[in-house]
């Protein structure tokens, strides 16, 4: 049993990711006490690129083992805070290691109490004006993209180009947390992934979260053999060392037999966010054997992803703008209608098609003072007001609604005719304004069943969760469902409700003052 407990349908997401114990061999991990630079933890494949074992390693100085220079980097980095920006350095010729005389990458950042020291060779001869250049060159090229799905298209073209990849796809999450391939780059020879879409315990929600913090992870290659960190629990704290910044982080074992399943031999993502949330991601493939491309080229690839990330919240703002001016626009002309009508309110307001166009509606219906009125295409008065009063509830004044009517109560199942998709605003319990939506028949193309994870016993006869094993195109028909409301739908209806009483309480001012 792992040390995370009994194993169910949730364990996808118990397992503590930022805590492996490990870090994947293309690289050494050192963590130090950040005023003597002395070593505390050191991963056990130490010895093999630097000449000294792991063992040998505790307590020893940083300058003791990479050089004094590197080690005087390090401290001034750490300093001035400037973690996470990647350093280039020799490591001297006299190490016993096959890190010897080569010129490494170094990445540094803090984790708890430790600084954490970690050295990768070169994937390839360093070329940082070509990065520049060709960063900046590329940011262009994105900015002249007007959509985002031309910008999500360039975008993988770009981190293609920019790290060798055999495919690189851009994934977007909807809002149940599954994902869609919206855009792709790939060898020719390779069968499209666009346009499928993926369930969301495909990447658990510990991973999604960490995925917000950390921009890039890189599975060189997915056969590797964890190498463990010595000690695993950190002698000053007791606790295992915090991974969730670490470049070289061994990852779920879960994770990699999904990808090996896929056919996949190198894998990387980098995370697309937007205000602090994770939008989508930038999912890379090679099929080849293992793949690294350099830190500097990551680094790159992660910019533009920052860059396109900031594009595509532009263009959302700016379209969510523009449906917000076209909405206030209807509100006005329905409410500017209902006022200079010479006919009771409701009647003329019940009449106007525009209050189906304002929240993309098949119908509507009211009820004001024991009188229901309808428009469109709604279900009979008794379930008109059963969706209403009882099921959404809006009662209190505020808005209820839901894309799949039919799962609300079984009298509702089977009913011929009934809308799928149903939002209610409500004041007192019997007046209430309700939208209906008609069915909208999609069809999703998966990549692979998505139901089909499946219970698999391991080698200790435990019972585990493991990733499905066909990725082919698997269509399902999603009945019962309208476009969902969203947060602008239920402002606009809040919006009307409040013109509406305005004027019915300036109607019933006038009725007086007529009264009198
Ligand atoms: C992580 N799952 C991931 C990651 C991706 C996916 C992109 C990030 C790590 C990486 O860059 O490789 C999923 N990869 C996809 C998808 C596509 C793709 C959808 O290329 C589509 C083309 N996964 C499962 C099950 C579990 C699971 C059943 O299928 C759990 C039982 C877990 N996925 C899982 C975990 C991680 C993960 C734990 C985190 C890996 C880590 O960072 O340690």
């Amino acid at each position: 049993t792992p040390a995370y407990g009994p194993v169910d349908l949730t364990n996808c997401e118990a397992e503590p990711i930022h805590v492996p114990g490990a870090i994947q061999p293309h690289g050494v991990l050192l963590a130090v006490d950040p005023d003597s630079l002395a070593i505390a933890i050191a991963s056990a494949n130490c010895h093999e690129l630097l000449g000294i074992s792991a063992d040998r390693a505790h307590g020893t100085r940083l300058g003791e083992v990479l050089g004094p220079d590197l080690a005087a980097q390090v401290r001034r980095r750490a300093a001035e805070g400037a973690f996470h920006e990647p350093l280039i350095a020799f490591l001297p010729g006299s190490l016993a290691g096959s890190l010897a005389g080569v010129e490494v990458d170094v990445s540094l950042h803090r984790s708890g109490a430790r600084l954490v020291v970690e050295i990768e060779s070169l994937g390839r001869p360093r070329s940082v004006l070509l990065s520049y250049q060709s960063a900046r060159a590329a940011m262009g090229r994105l900015s002249a993209q007007t959509s985002v799905s031309d910008l999500a298209e360039q975008l993988a073209r770009e981190v293609g180009e920019m790290t060798g990849f055999d495919r690189v796809m851009v994934y977007r999450f909807d809002r149940d947390w599954n994902g869609e391939v919206i855009a792709e780059e790939r060898r020719p020879d390779l069968n499209p992934f666009l346009g499928l879409h993926y369930p969301a315990s495909d990447i658990p929600a510990q991973a999604r979260r960490l995925y917000t913090v950390n921009w890039t992870r890189l599975i060189a290659d997915v056969d590797y053999a964890p190498v463990p960190l010595e000690p695993v629990l950190d002698p000053g704290t007791g606790a295992p060392l915090d991974l969730s910044f670490s470049t070289l982080r061994s990852v779920s074992p879960i994770h990699l037999e999904y990808l090996q399943n896929m056919g996949v031999t190198a894998s990387m993502s980098i995370s697309l966010v937007i205000d602090g949330e994770l939008w989508g991601l930038i999912a890379c493939h090679h099929y080849s054997g293992p793949h690294r491309p350099s830190q500097d080229a990551r680094a790159a690839a992660e910019f533009l992803g920052q860059v396109a990330s900031q594009q595509i919240a532009d263009r959302a703002r700016g379209d969510a703008r523009e449906r917000a001016l076209q909405r206030s626009a209807t509100l006005g002309r329905i409410a500017g209608r209902a006022a200079a009508t010479h006919r009771p309110l409701l009647d003329s307001l019940l009449e106007d098609p525009e209050l189906l166009t304002l929240m993309a509606a098949s119908g509507v219906a009211l009820s004001y003072d024991g009188t229901q009125r309808s428009l469109g295409d709604v279900p009979d008065p008794a379930v008109q007001a059963l969706v209403a009063q009882r099921l959404l509830g809006p009662e209190d004044g505020s808005v209820g609604h839901t894309d799949r009517l039919a799962e609300l109560d079984p009298a509702l199942t089977d009913r011929a005719g009934l809308p799928a998709g149903a939002l209610a605003i409500g004041t007192l319990p019997d007046r209430w304004l309700v939208w209906f939506r008609s069915e909208l028949e999609q069809s999703v193309d998966w990549g692979g069943d998505p139901h089909n994870k499946q219970l698999a016993a391991s080698e200790d006869g435990s019972i585990r969760l493991s990733p499905r094993k066909s990725f082919d195109k698997w269509r399902e028909t999603v009945r019962g469902r309208s476009r969902p409301w969203d947060e602008e739908d239920v402002e606009a209806a809040r919006e009307l409700r409040s013109r509406i009483n305005g004027l019915l309480l300036k109607g019933s001012r006038d009725q007086i003052e007529v009264a009198e």
